[in-house]
């Protein structure tokens, strides 16, 4: 049987008792099964990192493979060219994109490192999937070292337009490591739309009427795949855990995200001044609880949303506070996956204000954690990826503070049965499209990719663009 080696950026931990959540629970079982192996990049001490060559080790699970980097490598291929240039471009912010001289060369030479160890490990009888931004040109690199494998990629963020792509340093080769691919996974509809047409303007890619796009000799397919939850357990975990103190029965508010520029956190907080100014009828009685794990905090970016956040935090409480009322908390921690749960279920509104996001968990999650009896309402950003399944939410333009208004007064209005019937529809198609919906419909269209012709493809050299085709 064919192995099935999945690889990323940070592989899972040793202990399969800290998964928390997300990519590795939809994974491990399908791991074990195919005696799979996990491989990521991991941040060594410059002097313990001897020969470049993946470390092993085995959970009851599976094996988990790691590349030790050194902190110089990190910082021009995690926290440079990925986080200072593709995070932001790929959320179409090329305002906040951070070019540095040494950052392109320094993925490359990183992915180089890398190719050269799976070299060492990968044959060609195995399926191959690569995952994220960070990424993307492996295959290619791996079929230029003489791999046959199948290669099936999953991008987890947006993809931008043609010309914000083109502003990418390097994105020439982005394209057409993007063609090495045998199936491409993306998010959403809207991205399956931008990433054709980067591939047709950028890579003179031709759309067939099957949906697949031919480059040269060679046939690619790019899906949506939209990624979710294990439902089942996080409504259990949700449903098990006690509710929380909420000493003055105020209606609760909730957000959770990492401090990341993409989360429209000010643009949520402009919102609730707006409800707050509009509806003084709610002052003493609502309460905006926003949870935001830092990330990333070495990226310039990054420190500057805190100091915006801690600001507009002040400035309402300052402003519409009383001695017995802070109308928003916000907290910057991490917390247990069953706290979260708990947390959500008690309150009667999650809000979700990205300005672009590949898909979002926190909105999946949210609505999972709900009493079927008394559900909570979500409000959702349209430019989630989250939003193409969950029209049923109140979905709102968080650029603008009045949509933002709006909507939480109606949810705060909302009659039980609106609720119920608006949770049902989007819980039921939570349950049928969930994580493991997500791996298992992924894989078996990869399977049916491993069996046509591209096996002996290398990507063409990219031509230099002056205009986009037309
Ligand atoms: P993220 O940008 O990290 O993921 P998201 O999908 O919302 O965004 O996932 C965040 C996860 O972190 C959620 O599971 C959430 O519960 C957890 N989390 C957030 N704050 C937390 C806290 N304080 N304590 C504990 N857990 C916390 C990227 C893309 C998304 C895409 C996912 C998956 O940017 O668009 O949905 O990958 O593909």
């Amino acid at each position: 049987m064919s192995r099935l080696i999945v690889i990323s950026n940070r592989a899972p931990a040793l202990d399969p008792s800290s998964d928390a959540g997300g990519l590795v629970v939809a994974l491990r079982d399908v791991l074990a099964k195919q005696n799979g192996i996990w491989i990521g990049t991991n941040e060594g001490e410059e002097q313990s990192i001897g020969n470049r060559e993946i470390r092993f080790h085995d959970r009851p699970d599976f094996r988990v493979g790691y590349l030790d980097l050194t902190p110089a490598e990190v910082q021009s291929y995690y926290l440079g060219y990925s986080n200072s240039i593709l995070w932001p471009a790929f959320h179409s912010r090329l305002d906040l994109m951070q070019v540095e001289p040494g950052y392109l060369e320094g993925h490359q030479k990183v992915l180089s490192l890398f190719a050269d160890a799976l070299m060492k490990v990968l044959q060609p009888s195995d399926t191959v999937w690569i995952h994220d931004y960070h990424l993307v040109p492996l295959a290619n690199l791996l079929k230029q070292r003489g791999l046959q494998a199948t290669f099936g990629f999953f991008l987890h963020i947006p993809v931008p337009d043609v010309q914000t792509f083109l502003s990418v340093p390097g994105s020439e080769n982005l394209c057409s490591a993007f063609s090495a691919y045998d199936l491409i996974g993306l998010q959403t509809q809207r991205d399956t739309a931008n990433l054709r047409l980067i591939l047709q303007n950028v890579c003179h890619a031709e759309l067939l009427p099957s949906g697949k796009m031919k480059i040269a000799d060679r046939k690619l397919s790019i899906k949506s795949y939209p990624i979710s939850i294990d439902v089942e357990e996080f409504a259990d975990t949700a449903a098990k855990h006690p509710k929380p103190e909420n000493k003055d029965g105020q209606f609760r508010i909730i957000g959770v995200d990492r401090l990341d520029y993409s989360k429209g956190l000010t643009h949520r907080l402009d919102g609730f001044r707006t409800f707050l100014d509009r509806n003084p009828d709610m002052y003493g009685k609502v309460n905006l609880l926003q949870i935001a794990p830092p990330s990333r905090t070495e990226v310039t970016a990054y420190a500057e949303i805190r100091e915006q956040l801690d600001g507009l935090t002040g400035s309402i409480n300052g402003d519409f506070g009383t001695v017995d009322w802070v109308p928003v908390q916000t907290i910057y921690k991490s917390f247990p996956r069953d706290e979260l749960a708990g947390i959500y279920r008690h309150s009667q509104v999650g809000i979700v204000t990205s300005l672009f996001d590949g898909m979002n968990l926190v909105a999946k999650e949210y609505v999972t954690a709900q009493d079927p009896e008394n559900p909570g309402v979500l409000l959702l950003s349209q430019f989630a990826g989250a939003a193409e399944q969950m029209q049923e939410a109140l979905i709102i333009n968080p650029h603008d503070p009045v949509s933002i208004s709006d909507a939480l007064a109606k949810a705060v209005n909302m009659t039980l049965q609106e609720r119920q019937e608006r949770h049902d529809a989007l819980f039921t198609k939570l349950k049928r499209n969930d994580i493991h919906w997500w791996s298992r419909t992924y894989l078996k269209d990869l399977k049916k990719e491993s069996n046509n012709l591209n096996l002996h493809y290398v990507a063409p050299k990219p031509t230099k663009l002056t205009a986009l085709a037309s």
